[in-house]
Order: structure tokens, then sequence, then C-alpha cells
């Protein structure tokens, strides 16, 4: 079916990696180090295919994000390395697929699932002289079991190649609602320490399921926890209250930690990881953007999501550095309208279609839960496009180490391949088979089909998902083959015409989880 490397792509390939290599260790070291361009991976939470602009929505309005789209490439195939969160940024940072860690979507307690000593995207530019940070979304655990959150929470981003972090420690709508800058949770007060438990109430701050009447919006069972700020939240806190968060000043609060980084460094290189919390729940976007809409709260986070891109990029122009910036601008999963709160996003939908054409949505092994928007501009070296390849994130950490010139050691980033050629739009050649997790089944694409894996039985977790956020997640008993060429839409499941290349996909992924 066409979708191994032959031999002679490959070896070619190899030489022509050795000769820019060669060139590249050539050119006067001063030089060199001086191209090096600053990096900024933007990533939202949660943004599905077709919510903004440039992939066809009109309900919503991003100009900056398309603005981006359109002075640089705009990846219609390219992928998150799975269909939730935690596992997709365990692999956009380690080059490595999730379930070598076994990494499931975390507890906001959760130890630092990304241990010290194991290279990052971040040490890894750490080491070719970038100055690196990461501000927003964490959701990769901290610290070591039962992390005392009143001491040096670590290990963290700062010993996993991060020279500085500002975090929200796992999601928004879990325990503990407070920022971690550094080893430090931000505005504890010594008197009023702060205890987390993901197993029973502690303390004596309201929970959900007994105070519904103080709640801004309903909530599922397991967002029923403690109530911060008006919304119940998945886990229960007990003290730390001068540290809690305002859910409404993220947008400033986050934007203006990267803007301060991007000043400190504008000398470059640098490298900024800034995870967004939108458009993830709970919503609740500031009031300045507050029904700039006409979806309610999760359109309105996407045009705050928008606006925090907008001001980046303008910084970077102030500053005089937009030519020397690559700038990636991606989503960790798919999108899905209730994930634990009623806010309105369902009923206020309309005809937006947040996946786009695309089957699926979080969660899920069918297209919607991993294919994302993804856009890279670098004004100085790289022309506008729109391009096809398949791409993965797993492929950011060898893509831009052969950028730097950094070579990889044999088990540094181990799923990650080489793609900087069609990341940069000198080729339209991608990847030749892509990998992904989804809470259920594994799936595998080549440019032209998608295999989803035939789960041993249907998980009563997942038909809880169908049912209540009402996102198909692809599994089945039987194995699943789709012609993407003229059905993007995963209709008409032609894996009984097909068993030879059923067999083959299913033996690529076997090879790949054998590994
Ligand atoms: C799930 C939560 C969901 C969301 C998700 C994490 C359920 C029942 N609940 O466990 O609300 O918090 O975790 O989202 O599904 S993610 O984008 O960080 O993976
Ligand atoms: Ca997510």
């Amino acid at each position: 079916i066409g979708f191994r490397i032959p031999a002679i792509v490959y070896v070619l390939s190899i030489i022509a990696f050795t000769l820019i290599a060669a060139s590249a260790c050539s050119a006067s070291p001063e030089r060199a180090e001086h191209r090096l361009p600053n990096i900024i991976i933007m990533y939202a939470d949660d943004l599905g295919y077709g919510d903004i602009g440039a992939y066809g929505a009109t309900a919503i309005s991003t100009p900056n994000i398309d603005a981006l789209a359109k002075s640089g490439i705009q990846f219609m195939d390219a992928h998150a390395s799975a269909a939730t969160c935690t596992p997709s940024r365990y692999s956009l940072l380690t080059g490595e697929y999730a379930f070598r860690r076994q990494a499931q979507i975390l507890r906001g307690d959760a130890p630092a699932l990304i241990r010290p000593g194991q290279p990052t995207l971040a040490s890894m530019l750490k080491s070719r002289g970038y100055t690196t940070a990461v501000v927003g979304k964490w959701h990769l655990g901290l610290g070591d079991d039962n992390v005392d959150w009143n001491g040096p929470v670590k290990p963290g981003p700062l010993e996993v190649g991060f020279d500085y972090s500002f975090l929200l420690p796992a999601t928004g709508d879990r325990v503990p609602t407070v920022y971690v800058e550094n080893h430090h949770v931000v505005g504890l007060e010594a008197d009023d320490p702060l205890q987390v438990s993901y197993q029973e109430k502690i303390g004596d701050r309201p929970v959900g399921y007994e105070n519904p009447d103080l709640l801004r919006q309903g909530a599922d069972k397991l967002h029923s926890g403690s109530i911060v700020n008006g919304i119940s939240r998945i886990g229960y806190m007990e003290g730390g209250k001068a540290a809690e968060w305002v859910d409404e000043d993220f947008p400033d609060i986050f934007t203006g930690k990267a803007i301060d980084f991007i000043r400190a460094n504008k000398e470059g290189p640098f490298f900024l990881y800034f995870p967004f919390h939108d458009p993830h729940v709970p919503r609740l976007p500031h009031k300045r953007f507050q029904g700039s809409t006409q979806l309610g709260a999760r359109g309105d986070a996407i045009v705050q999501l928008d606006w925090m891109t907008g001001q980046i990029v303008a910084e970077l122009r102030r500053l005089g550095i937009e030519e020397d910036t690559l700038i990636v601008f991606s989503s960790d999963n798919g999108p899905v309208l209730n994930d634990g709160y009623e806010d309105r996003s369902v009923e206020l939908l309309g005809d937006h279609k947040p996946a786009g054409p695309l089957r699926g949505g979080k969660y899920s092994a069918f297209e919607a839960g991993a294919r994302v928007p993804t856009l890279l501009t670098w004004p100085g070296a790289v022309d506008p496009a729109i391009s096809d390849a398949l791409v993965s994130q797993v492929d950011f950490y060898a893509s831009f180490a052969a950028l730097v010139g950094s070579e990889l050691r044999p088990t540094e980033a181990i799923d990650s391949e080489n793609v900087l050629d069609a990341l940069l739009g000198n080729s339209r050649q991608g990847r030749i088979t892509l990998f992904k997790q989804s809470l259920g089944p594994d799936s595998l694409r080549s440019a032209r089909y998608k295999y989803i894996s035939p789960v041993p039985a249907l998980s009563p977790s997942l038909q809880a998902i169908e049912q209540k956020k009402g996102v198909e997640t692809g599994q089945s008993v039987e194995p699943q083959l789709y012609d993407l060429s003229n059905d993007l839409g995963e209709r008409v499941d032609i894996a009984a015409e097909h068993p030879e290349i059923v067999e083959e996909m299913q033996r690529a992924i076997d090879a790949i989880r054998q590994r």
C-alpha cells in the first residue's frame, strides 16, 4: 500500500542530512549561533480542527491566529500524538509516545511524569544555548508522591530543562487552583497551608455536591469537589485561600508572564513553551471577551485565546525580533462541548462545527481526536503555504534538533522523526505512517488510509463518554479502515474489503508498541 520508506529515499535523506549538517558546522560558530531562531510553541487546549477562521469557522472571529496562517504554513493533516492532554504533552516534550510511560490524564496531585534526567525539547534546546521557559498549563505532574505544596514543589519543569516556569499545575477544572512559579505556589500564606486530596473532602471549603446554590455553572459528579471562584472542581483543597486563582484573570496573567520572559531574553535565542488554558473547561473568559460570539463561553474563550496569540506576536514585532522567531501554533487534542460543566456550549452551538469536516472529538480515535489546527511561521525564513504533509507533534523534538544542530543519542526522543523539511515547507513529504493514541483504541494513518485497532471488549467508561459528552470514541471490537482520500469523515468502513491493508497496518502498530 506504499507507506514504507523506500530504501533509496532513506539513503538519500541521510546523505542530504549529512551534507546540511556538515555545511552548518563549517559556518563560523558565531554566525551559526546567531542564526538560531527563537522558538515559541503556542498550545491550545481542546481546540478543534474547525474552531478557527483559517480552518473554516465563521461564527468565531480569530484574526490573530488567522494572520499566522496567512503568513506561514498551514498544515491540513497535522496531529497531536494523542486525543487527551497529558499524553499529547508528554510526547511533544519528550519525543516519545505516552504509552511507553503508561501516561494517562493526570490528577492534580500526580508526581512529575517526566523525571529529572529524561531529555526534553527544552533540555535539548538549552544544551544548544537557548534560554527556556514554560508559561501556562502543565498537566504533567509535579514533585514526588504526596507533594507538599507548602515547600519547594519539585521536581518539575526546572529539573527537566526549563530555566523558568509559571504554571497552572494541572487543568482549570481540578485542584489545586493556584499558580506555581518555579518551585513555589504563588501568594501562599504561611499560616494557611495548602493541602490537596483526591480521595476525600478535607477542610471547610464548600463542595459542589453539597452546595449547588453556590455554583455559577452546574457540574457533573466528578467536577463537584471544592468550590473556588464559584466553580466546583475535581478534587478537594484545604487552606491556601490567599493563593487561589481567579479564572477570568488567566489571559492577562499568562500573557504578561510570557511577555516578561520574551523581553528579558530578546537577545535570544529563547524557547518559550506557551500552553493556553482555553478553550478547556471551566470556560470563564474575562469580562471583555464575554459575549464576543453567539456561542457562549466556549466561543468567547477561543476569542480570548486569539487575543493572547495576538499580544505575543505584537510584542515580538515591537521588539524587532519577529523575523528571528519561529512560532508553532497547535492544540493538544480535539474539541468537546460539555466536558463536565453546564456552560451552555451545547445549547448555543448553532451551525458552528468544532471538528470541521472530521468525525469524533476529544478522547476519540476518529480523526477529530487528534488532527488539530497547526501553523508554523518564521517570517525570516519560511514562505506562506498550505501543506498536506502528514506530521505529528512527536516529531517536533527531532525536527528542531536538526534545526539547531543537536545530534540525538539513540535513547533520546525514540519515537520522533526529523520532518523539518515538511515543517519548514521545503517538502510535501512528512511522515509515511503516523501513530496516534486515544482514550480507547490506537490508530494509524498513512497519507490515504486511516486504520483503527479493534478493542478486545467495549469499555463502559468510553460508552459513558459517548452518551454524556456526545463524542464518538471510535471503539469497536472489529478493525476499522477508512479511505480518507474520498471519505474524510470516516463514514464507510472498508476493512472487510482490504484484509491485507488491515493486517499490515495492525502489524505496524504492534511494531511500534513492541519497540
Ligand atoms: C477528564 C475529565 C474532563 C477533563 C479531562 C482532562 C471526564 C469525566 N472528566 O477526566 O472534564 O478534565 O479529564 O482534559 O472525562 S485534558 O484536555 O486535560 O485531557
Ligand atoms: Ca486537552
